[in-house]
C-alpha cells in the first residue's frame, strides 16, 4: 500500500485526490453526496485498483447504501458530475446506466448483474497525448433521450494512467448517483456488462505505459457507447 501512494504521489501534480461527489442536474451543482452514494473512506480519497471486486462498481461499501434524495432528470438532459477538486491525474472519462428493476428503487438497489450499459466516454488525443479531463472540476454527459423512464444509477469513472504500466496500477476514481429518469422512449440499451465483470486488469486501456513509449492511441476499457 505504501508503495502506491509514493508512486502516486509522485506522478500527481496535486498530493491529494478528487471525488465525485455532487451530481449537476438541471442546471444546478446539487449537495454533495445528495444524489451520489457517499462511499466508505471517501475522506481518504484512495482509488479502488482491482477490477475483479465488487468496489469497482460504486467504489467502496457504495453499492450497499442509499444517497439520501433521487433526482428526477428528463431523458435527453445534460447531467454531470463536479468533482471536489480538480481532476489531477491523467486518463479517462466514462460513463454508464443501469435501470433499476422491477421491485427495486435507485435507493435501494445495489446495481448487480449484466445491467450497466456505457452512455459516454472521452478519448486523449495524441502527439501531444492529452487528456481533456484534467484538470477540470464539472464533468458533464447527456442523459440517452430514447432510454425508457424509470429509475436508474449513473455511474461515473475517471480512469487514472499515471501509474497504469503495472498491473493494478491504474486508479478508478467512481461514484454512483441515483436518477429518476422521466420522458424518455423505447431504446433498447446494449451492450450490458456487470460490475465487476466489465474489465480485466490485462485489458489495454488499464494496463498500459502512458510514458515510454508515449502511445499512439488508446483503447477505453469496457463496451462501446450505446449509440440510443
Ligand atoms: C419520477 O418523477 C416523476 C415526475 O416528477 C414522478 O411522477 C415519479 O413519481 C417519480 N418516480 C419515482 C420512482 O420517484
Ligand atoms: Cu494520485
Amino acid at each position: 500500500m505504501k508503495t502506491a501512494v509514493v508512486i502516486c504521489a509522485l506522478a500527481a501534480v496535486a498530493s491529494a485526490h478528487y471525488t465525485f461527489p455532487s451530481l449537476i442536474a438541471n442546471d444546478e451543482t446539487t449537495a454533495a453526496w445528495q444524489y451520489a452514494r457517499q462511499w466508505t473512506g471517501y475522506q481518504s480519497n484512495g482509488p479502488v485498483t482491482d477490477v475483479s471486486k465488487i468496489d469497482i462498481r460504486c467504489n467502496v461499501g457504495a453499492s450497499a447504501k442509499s444517497a439520501p434524495s433521487t433526482m428526477t432528470v428528463a431523458a435527453g438532459s445534460k447531467i454531470g458530475f463536479a468533482s471536489n477538486q480538480p481532476i489531477s491525474h491523467v486518463g479517462v472519462m466514462e460513463w454508464y446506466m443501469a435501470k433499476v428493476p422491477e421491485g427495486h428503487t435507485a435507493a435501494t438497489w445495489d446495481g448487480s448483474g449484466e445491467v450497466w450499459f456505457k452512455i459516454d466516454e472521452d478519448h486523449p488525443t495524441f502527439a501531444p497525448l492529452k487528456w481533456p479531463s484534467l484538470s477540470t472540476t464539472k464533468q458533464y454527459t447527456t442523459i440517452p433521450a430514447s432510454v425508457p423512464a424509470g429509475d436508474y444509477l449513473l455511474r461515473v469513472e475517471h480512469i487514472a494512467l499515471h501509474s497504469a504500466g503495472s498491473t493494478n496500477g491504474a486508479q478508478f476514481y467512481i461514484s454512483c448517483g441515483q436518477l429518476n429518469v422521466t420522458g424518455g422512449g423505447a431504446g433498447v440499451p446494449t451492450p450490458l456488462v456487470a460490475f465487476p465483470g466489465a474489465y480485466k486488469a490485462s485489458d489495454p486501456g488499464i494496463l498500459i505505459n502512458i510514458y515510454n513509449p508515449v502511445p499512439k492511441s488508446y483503447i477505453n476499457p469496457g463496451p462501446a457507447v450505446w449509440k440510443g
